[in-house]
């Protein structure tokens, strides 16, 4: 996992925190906590410091991290916490068109989204088709912190520690069958609450639901990740609460909001964007310094940080985002330039 406070967790083997104890109790403490069986919760308000909780770091990452007996080493050492985006930037310049299409509008539209009750259905090729609720989205998984670039096809990125677990651990609960080869995933519809849904203006010209796609072998990959929060919070719900899924290695569009449904199929699924413009976003859509926007260039990116957009850093792009080692060969054979 690319839990990069190794050396707090390190430190954590000589503290008094038993994370077996930690881990096989998240659940009784989420439910101290009021998270669990709440009833009726507004994500803005579910997005107290769920991590307040604990007086330690230590026993956050054992809470974060399960009962996992050792470190791993791993590939992001590189990307300190220092290096974050703040926190007030992530949760307030958005995209989530169903609240509206300016960069602000999410976090002042989408604050009284409903997300508990919230129902998460997995169906399609699986042997056993499941419905999470908003407590099993917090509870039946490990949550782990990861910290991953994320580069919009706007050429903004942040970097942003997610909690969650991993898409092929769900996945996995359901039992893949061998015939499916591409998962397919659906945002709410709820034009009641999601002004932007209402006509084809007020949502960017976007079909809603909102819909998005990845092959199962890239569903599978362990970076592929569902995240309930950030910033050891559950997530705002202009994030898309109360969970999303975020493909680190691709633009941001294909981490689809606030899903409602994930359906395991044996076709290539259809993505918003896609269908929107084929010609500027293609179904892939992995982050490639190579292949331009045809209205812009994708070979570099400003990195929010502290101040605005405009003071933000520009960098240079990273083939599949820098994560190139663990996923590269996912296309093995694929041309990426026709492919993008
Ligand atoms: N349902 C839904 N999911 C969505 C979007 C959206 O408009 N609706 N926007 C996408 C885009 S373009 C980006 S860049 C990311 C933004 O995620 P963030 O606001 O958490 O940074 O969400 C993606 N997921
Ligand atoms: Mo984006």
């Amino acid at each position: 996992m690319n839990i990069i406070k190794k050396a707090t967790w390190n430190k954590f083997k000589d503290c008094d925190v038993t994370p077996e104890g930690v881990y096989h109790d998240r659940r009784r403490i989420l439910k101290q906590m009021g998270f669990v069986g709440a009833g009726a919760l507004l994500s803005s308000q579910a997005n107290a410091g769920v991590f307040d909780f604990f007086t330690s770091e230590e026993q956050k990452i054992a809470f974060l991290r399960g009962a996992l007996p050792h470190a791993k080493q791993t590939l992001y050492d590189h990307l300190l916490y220092g290096d974050l985006t703040p926190e007030d930037k992530v949760i307030s310049h958005n995209n989530f068109y169903e609240f509206g299409t300016s960069k602000t509008d999410p976090v002042d539209n989408a604050q009284s989204l409903q997300v508990n009750p919230w129902q998460l259905v997995i169906d399609g090729e699986v042997d056993t088709p499941l419905t999470l609720d908003y407590d099993d989205l917090l509870s039946m998984f490990a949550l782990e912190e990861r910290i991953y670039n994320f580069r919009c096809v706007e050429a903004w990125s942040m970097v942003i520690p997610w909690v969650g677990f991993s898409l092929a651990s769900l996945l996995k609960k359901a039992g893949v069958k061998s015939n499916a080869t591409h998962v397919a995933f659906e945002t709410l519809f709820d034009p009641e609450q999601m002004p932007g849904q209402k006509n084809r203006y007020s949502g960017g010209g976007i079909n809603y639901p909102y819909v998005e796609g990845l092959t199962l072998a890239e569903a599978m990959t362990d970076l592929t990740f569902m995240s309930v929060g950030l910033y050891g919070k559950t997530l705002p719900p202009q994030n898309g609460a109360p969970v999303r899924l975020v493909v680190p290695w691709k633009y941001g569009f294909k981490s689809i909001k606030s899903v409602v449904r994930i359906t395991v199929t044996n076709k290539q699924p259809r993505s918003s964007w896609n269908l929107l413009a084929p010609n500027e976003y293609g179904f892939y859509a992995n982050v490639n310094p190579d292949v331009d926007h045809p209205r812009w260039s994708q070979a570099s990116e400003r990195r929010i940080a502290e101040g605005g957009l405009f003071s933000a850093k520009r960098i240079p792009t990273l083939p599949f985002n820098g994560y190139g080692d663990l996923v590269a060969g996912l296309y093995d054979g694929i041309n990426l330039k026709t492919n993008f």
